[in-house]
């Protein structure tokens, strides 16, 4: 008889951790957010549209060349509005107040430099 009391606790604390981890790992709403860029081209948009569609969490990302505004649908849980921003400037674009990566910048075609760094534009 004390076995099943033992037993039964025991299930008691295992559904217990088991509910505290479900609670822990919240499911997270979707979330909407835009940045100003620095996007020069059709190859910046695919760029950055690609880096943030392969990035944890990003439901999907949409570059409007017109006034170089990216507007991204993300699952909060997965990731943040920094952590975005910091992904588009890795790559060598700014994001609203996270500067380019300089040496990602640099290695970026030409067409992709801000225009006054470049004789093209
Ligand atoms: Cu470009």
């Amino acid at each position: 008889m004390r076995k099943i009391l033992v037993i039964s606790i025991l299930c008691f604390f295992a559904f217990n951790l088991f509910a505290q981890k479900g609670t822990k790992e919240t499911k997270g709403t979707k979330e909407t957010v835009t940045f100003q860029t620095s996007a020069q081209c059709e190859m910046c948009k695919t760029a950055i549209e690609k880096e943030l569609t392969y990035t944890k969490g990003v439901k999907k990302a949409v570059l409007n060349l017109d006034d170089k505004k990216v507007t991204i649908t993300f699952m909060n849980n997965k990731t943040d509005a920094t952590k975005l921003k910091n992904i588009i400037a890795k790559i060598g674009y700014d994001a609203d107040d996270i500067k380019a990566d300089p040496e990602a910048y640099k290695n970026s075609p030409q067409c992709c430099k801000k225009a006054g760094d470049c004789k093209d534009h």
